[in-house]
């Protein structure tokens, strides 16, 4: 017979005066479960009646676990290395890293972090020491995501392993130094032998590891690589970092596929850049509870082993009570202020917690160690973390920021921006690490490396050669693909007998690369929940969708011809809402010629609103870190998707993706012109092996799709060429620029002007104002620079030298965009476009409404005559009558 819930509980109204004795009976059956059943089984059954607690009407309170190390210290295995002699490397680390801050900031103000590396040394070092792989030629070593602001540990790491030398130190942060320098921060770009992940965008880290780790598994189901064992994904990130949205934004995605082969640390200093992170609460407590939430694994590194005694000793409870009661607050507090003052307020409050510390002085309590700075701790949690099996795990790991600094900034507010030491706290610092540089020339700050022969050098280059060797390092030996050449595209080539969208043009593109084979294994589709929109659906059941678990289910449209198809090989990256998520796949597909050594060619489409506009600054780090493959913006233009308004309305992608450096826009009119586009890029990306990326707008208006004139090539991949000259014999010329579907606009403006207004208009599509821009500047500073030799011409130059007659450009973007080149059109560039925000309406009126449709491009073009002096004004104001334009039509509202 059940029991009531009475009978089980007794009744309520016993109360508190009961608490002890039910404290007590409880603790007892708990302690009987462990020893009999063990902690599995203990935690299965306590969860069990947890579950039935939150039935109850005031659920158990959040996810957390005591304020203490999850390990304890009874299961804590044995510390593996020497102690002395890693304390001794770490200490030199800690000065050189010190020193090489200070040092650039005594004679240049290019700024520089110590307090964030002081305080995560050891996080760093066990980790180097004990657990890092590095590349070998079977493995393609664990991929480490190393904290930007730590960046001087690194280096001064790698000038102990002897791979940097005493001038890369002495220019840290001053790259354009003759012999060059090192980066302030993780940067590819500009240590491309060096780091593999760009980090210092607080969030952009976290987030790009978590997909990194997906990308490993995606590549490995696939059968794209074959590796002994797989990387660990590490991630070392600032517990201030974590208010970024991006860093916990997509921690359910690591749970739900089961990324056992990620570990997180976050470096819980409990300062963040102007303050504490959490002040009037505790960032662990609030990191473990969002953690255990989302399904992770957490393992907390709280104290350090001087604590465990202590902790043991308490047998009241009060000890905990006391440690859960403080707030961060006071944990900084009790960092900057003596032992004294530890001992009173913290223990002190309850003063039976004081006989806990009695036989401790004041000195000795202020040496108590967080768990962050504990080698033995740490340990201990990478190594459960690293065997953890089935979940991510997070290491979240208590310290001080600015350990060691002393007055300089340990545990002050001021500490993240501290980069000056004067002569007495840099005496304090060698004091307290015991570094042998003697009082003469310590306001030098010397660097200080031991010899090759050292007991320190050979067992940290010892112990990194076991470890497969050294980390970070990004090695890239280049693969070729097979890549298909424009005749595989012949269709696209010939032109269509039917109207299609630039959006279908890149729908046959991906098939007809789907088809050839070999090459075709590399491609890397991914989709942000939009393969509808862009009638790509089809591909769900040629390719599959990727999912670890395959497909558990049958789905609602197994029997229709393009069913919603996961599988465990599945090849697009159906990425759910999520452009971030996205653009992080977009970029471990992008690097894995480097991370894995096996190309991959991602092409991400997506709504163009929601790239570089939502997620610029993956965008920008895309470059950094040396990412291929193509970005297609689709629905794009302000007018060319009509109906969906203001937010959805794109005319300004172009221009954020041409202020990325390694990024070549292109605005295609045509599908021929797309397959030009992307047979170059597939070249040079994957054959010649340029570290550039493509960003191409397409469109979704259905219209004519021409063969590809003779010779059109080279102008399409520079940017401009002629596409359709005017008539023979107008009375004068002109020159129109169109680009994506607004190039209908140009094309049949083109006609009228010859049939009205007896106007010759050439057409010519615009692919690229970026390029021709770049080109452009590259040879005007030549030009500035060589002022005596004969000036050269660029190519937008050269091509228009011998055009006659007004220029204009029509676009479906801001003006901005073609008026990048406005400076070296001959007479200058009239522009027309679509500044100001979108409307819900017909594709017909947004263009009059922006003044890009025909009839005003009719008139604009006159205009431009007109202002030339080449017809007379008259001729416009009647063409304004004639073609039905409002005069007083007003620009959309800009300010
Ligand atoms: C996106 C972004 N916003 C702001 C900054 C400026 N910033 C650099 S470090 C820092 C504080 C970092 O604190 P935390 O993550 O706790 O790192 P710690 O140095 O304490 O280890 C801030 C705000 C940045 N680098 N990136
Ligand atoms: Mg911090």
């Amino acid at each position: 017979m059940k029991a009531s819930k009475k009978e089980i509980y007794g009744s309520r109204a016993a109360g508190p005066a009961n608490s002890d004795k039910w404290s007590d009976s409880m603790q007892s059956v708990f302690e009987l479960a462990l020893e009999s059943q063990g902690p599995e089984r203990t935690a299965q059954l306590l969860e069990k009646l947890a579950t039935q607690l939150r039935s109850e009407p005031r659920p158990p309170a959040g996810q957390n676990t005591p304020y203490v190390n999850t390990i304890p210290p009874e299961h804590q295995p044995d510390y593996p290395g020497d102690r002395d002699i890693e304390r001794r490397i770490k200490s030199i680390i800690r000065w050189n890293a010190m020193a090489m801050v200070v040092k650039a900031n005594s004679n240049t103000n290019v700024g520089g972090h110590i307090a964030s590396f002081a305080s995560s040394a050891t996080l760093y070092e066990v980790a180097q020491t004990h657990f890092f792989r590095g590349r070998t030629e079977e493995f393609p070593g664990d991929m480490v995501y190393f904290q930007g602001h730590a960046a001087p540990g690194m280096y001064a790491r790698a000038y102990l392993e002897g791979r940097l030398h005493e001038a890369d130190l002495q220019n840290f942060r001053q790259e354009l130094a003759p012999g060059g320098g090192l980066s302030s921060y993780p940067h590819p770009y500009l240590m491309p032998q060096f780091w593999q992940f760009p980090t210092v965008s607080m969030g952009l880290g976290p987030i790009m590891s978590l997909y990194q780790a997906r990308f490993n598994r995606y590549l490995h189901a696939r059968g794209l690589t074959q590796w002994k064992s797989e990387p660990k994904v590490w991630a070392f990130l600032g517990d201030g970092e974590s208010d970024e949205p991006e860093s916990l934004g997509a921690i359910t995605l690591a749970a739900r596929e089961n990324l056992d082969n990620i570990v997180w640390v976050v470096n819980c200093n409990l300062q963040r850049l102007d303050g504490p992170v959490r002040g009037n609460g505790k960032i662990i407590q609030e990191l473990e509870g969002l953690f255990r939430g989302a399904g992770w694994n957490v393992i907390k590194v709280i104290w350090g082993t001087e604590w465990d005694d202590i902790i043991k000793r308490d047998k009241s409870g009060l000890l905990l009570k006391r440690m859960e009661e403080c707030v961060d607050g006071d944990y900084q507090k009790y960092i900057v202020e003596p032992g004294s003052y530890t001992r009173k307020h913290f223990f002190g409050k309850y003063p039976q917690l004081l006989e806990l510390v009695t036989h401790l002085s004041d000195e000795q309590i202020s040496k108590l160690l967080r768990g962050g700075h504990d080698v033995r701790k740490m340990y201990a949690a990478y190594k459960a973390a690293t065997e953890h099996k089935g979940q991510p795990t997070v290491v979240l790991a208590k310290t001080v920021k600015g350990y060691g600094l002393g007055e300089a900034g340990e545990g002050k507010n001021i500490s993240h921006q501290q980069k000056k030491m004067n002569e007495k706290e840099l005496r304090e610092f060698r004091k307290r690490f015991n570094i042998p540089i003697s009082d003469d020339v310590i306001a030098d700050m010397p660097f200080f490396r031991p010899a090759p022969d050292s007991v320190e050098t050979k067992y940290l280059l010892e112990k990194r050669k076991a470890l497969g060797g050294f980390v970070p390092a990004r090695i890239v030996k280049p693969v070729a693909l097979d890549v298909p050449k424009l005749e595989h595209f012949g269709e696209l080539v010939r032109g269509a007998a039917r109207e299609a969208s630039t959006t279908m043009a890149f729908g046959r593109l991906l098939s007809l690369m789907l088809q050839h084979k070999g090459f075709n294994r590399h491609l890397v589709p991914i989709i942000p929940d939009e393969a509808r929109t862009f009638g790509l659906d089809p591909l769900f059941r040629e390719i599959g969708i990727y999912s670890p678990k395959g497909q558990l289910y049958d789905p609602v449209d197994s029997k229709s011809l393009s069913y919603y198809h996961e599988a465990k090989d599945g090849q697009i990256l159906e990425e759910g809402i999520s452009e971030t998520g996205a653009m992080s796949s977009f970029i471990a597909a992008g690097t894995s010629y480097a991370s894995h050594g096996v190309p991959m060619v991602p092409f991400y489409i997506y709504y163009s609103m929601f790239g570089p506009q939502r997620v610029g600054d993956l965008f920008w780090l895309a470059g950094d870190i040396r990412a291929k493959g193509f970005l297609l913006g689709a629905t794009s233009g302000r007018t060319t998707l009509n109906g969906e308004g203001l937010q959805h309305q794109d005319g300004h992608s172009l221009l954020h993706a041409s202020t990325i450096p390694t990024c070549l826009p292109y605005d295609p009119a045509f599908g021929f012109e797309l397959a030009v586009i992307v047979t170059d890029g597939l070249r040079r990306m994957y054959v010649e092996q340029e570290d550039i990326f493509y960003y191409i707008a397409v469109y979704n208006e259905n219209h004519a799709m021409p063969a590809m004139p003779e010779g059109s090539s080279e102008g399409i991949l520079k940017g401009l060429y002629k596409f359709k000259a005017g008539v023979e014999g107008g009375k004068v010329k002109a020159h129109i620029f169109g680009s994506g579907s607004i190039m209908q606009s140009a094309l049949k403006a083109q006609e009228i002007l010859a049939e009205k207004y007896g106007v010759s208009a050439d057409v010519w599509s615009a692919t690229s104002y970026k390029l021709l821009r770049t080109d452009a500047i590259r040879t005007q500073r030549w030009n500035m620079l060589h002022p005596t030799l004969p000036a050269k011409k660029s190519y937008v130059e050269t091509l228009l030298a011998k055009e006659e007659g007004a220029f204009v450009a029509v676009s479906d973007n801001i003006r901005t965009v073609p008026d990048q080149i406005a400076s070296w059109v001959p007479g200058g560039l009239f522009t027309l476009g679509t500044d100001g925000f979108g409307r819900s309406d017909t594709r017909t009126r947004l263009r009059r409404f922006f003044g890009v449709d025909v009839e005003t491009t009719v008139i604009g073009t006159l205009y431009a005559l007109a202002e030339k002096k080449l017809i007379d004004r008259k001729v416009v104001a009647q063409a304004i009558k004639d073609l039905g334009v409002d005069p007083e039509m007003v620009l959309p509202q800009l300010v």
